[in-house]
């Protein structure tokens, strides 16, 4: 990797920095643009093109080491292996706290007769729809509880070993790690996050840079093609600094399909692994944001119809419910290939993993547990049915 510099110190600062933003390498096939959607791109662009070009002449290489960690980075890396003392396990238990805790608490409220009745199997369901599960999901769990077990005797351990259970059953099929695969045509692994406001999205992608580059060893580009404000592209700033990531971005209020168009030539210009395209927070039931999302797909499958090879959708599990709305809405516009689940630590309703897994079949990648790096982890089915069970307390 190199950067570029100018020669010498004079001129305009600023417009210097912006005219960087779009510079190719002289060694770089030249990036064309794609032609059916030129109109539509921001005017700013082709100008900012232009100033890249002109001053490309104008720089001097400096030689940098691939993907050397910063100093934020390292410092970061510091703070991960503090956070991971207790190891995983118990940091997703003390985050399902909440979760769990309204769970447990109704089944001790529910559990008052030593032998089992229609009216507990009825108040269970409750307690299950109540954590979020679903009134589906709910009705499927206790009908297999009660089966063989009515009339019995039974205890409290035992109704939680067996819904956990039950539980893990319905999550081993989603339970699926992104599977980051060398693209056949060549080129980065492009994987589009999108979800509605404030769920996750840029937090998730610093994660999972850190994720990739750390524990994967792949080259990781991100792309800000959350243009809709400029606090959202300096946010990425931050994760981009932090993992040592390169960025590809653009002035707020560019066309955000633009940035991954370009930021796909970049990433393949570069050798990049993986690229990761950060998109706005959009709300399932705006029409025109949604269908900002389906042309940012559009425009990626100009390239290579294959694009992306995954699309992640974000879900904020503090939504509960409004978790099934968002998943139908953008499955009906985007081909979402797998899930996010993120603040489970502040979540109540955890549960809504479980309806989610039994009702759409979609994997489920990942789980967040907090807001720093470390604190994503591949999704594993009888841990966390455990942990929502309360039977992974020590
Ligand atoms: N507790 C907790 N907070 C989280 C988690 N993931 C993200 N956050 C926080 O949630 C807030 C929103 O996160 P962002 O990553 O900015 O969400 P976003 O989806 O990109 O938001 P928009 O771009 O505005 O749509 C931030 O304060 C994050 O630190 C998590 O797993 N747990
Ligand atoms: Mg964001």
């Amino acid at each position: 990797m190199v950067f570029w510099r100018k020669k010498n110190n004079s001129g305009d600062q600023e417009k210097q920095e912006r005219a960087e933003r779009f510079i190719h390498r002289p060694s770089d096939p030249a990036i064309e643009l794609p032609t059916e959607y030129d109109a539509e791109i921001d005017p700013g662009l082709q100008q900012a093109l232009d100033e890249g070009e002109a001053a490309v002449n104008d720089l001097e290489e400096i030689p940098v080491p691939d993907h050397t960690p910063n100093e934020d980075a390292k410092e970061a890396e510091d703070l991960g292996d503090h956070a991971q003392e207790g190891g995983w396990l118990s940091r997703l238990t003390r985050g399902l706290a909440k979760s769990t805790g309204r769970i447990t608490q109704g089944l001790t409220d529910v559990l008052t007769k030593s032998k089992l009745d229609q009216e507990t199997l009825d108040r269970l369901e409750e307690v299950l729809i109540e954590a979020d599960l679903g009134p589906k999901t709910a009705a499927r769990l206790v009908e297999d509880f009660a089966k063989g077990r009515f009339g019995k005797e039974i205890t409290e351990k035992e109704v939680k070993e067996a819904l956990a259970k039950s539980i893990a059953a319905m999550l081993a099929p989603v339970a699926k790690p992104l599977a980051i695969k060398k693209p056949a045509q060549g080129g980065p692994f492009v994987v589009l996050v999108c979800g509605v406001n404030g769920v996750g999205k840029t937090t998730t992608i610093g994660k999972l840079a850190q994720h990739l580059k750390q524990k994967e060893g792949c080259k990781v580009m991100m792309a800000a093609a959350d243009t809709f404000r400029a606090a959202a592209i300096e946010q990425l700033e931050i994760w981009a600094k932090r993992t040592g990531a390169p960025l590809v971005t653009k002035e707020a209020g560019s066309d955000a399909a633009a940035v991954a168009y370009e930021a796909y030539e970049r990433a393949k210009n570069e050798g990049m692994d993986v690229l990761l395209i950060d998109t706005a927070g959009r709300l399932q039931n705006k029409a025109n944001l949604m269908a900002e999302l389906e042309k940012i797909v559009r425009v990626l499958k100009k390239q290579d119809e294959n694009l992306p090879h995954a699309t992640l959708l974000v879900l904020d599990a503090t939504t509960g419910q409004n978790a099934f709305s968002q998943l139908e809405s953008f499955k009906s516009m985007v081909n979402v290939t797998g899930l996010i689940v993120t603040k489970l630590d502040g979540s109540a309703k955890g549960g809504v993993l479980v309806g989610l897994a039994d009702q759409f079949g979609v994997p489920v990648h990942a789980i967040g547990i907090g807001e720093k790096m470390e604190d994503m982890q591949p999704f594993n089915a009888e841990e966390y049915a455990r942990s929502l069970m309360g039977l992974n307390q020590s």
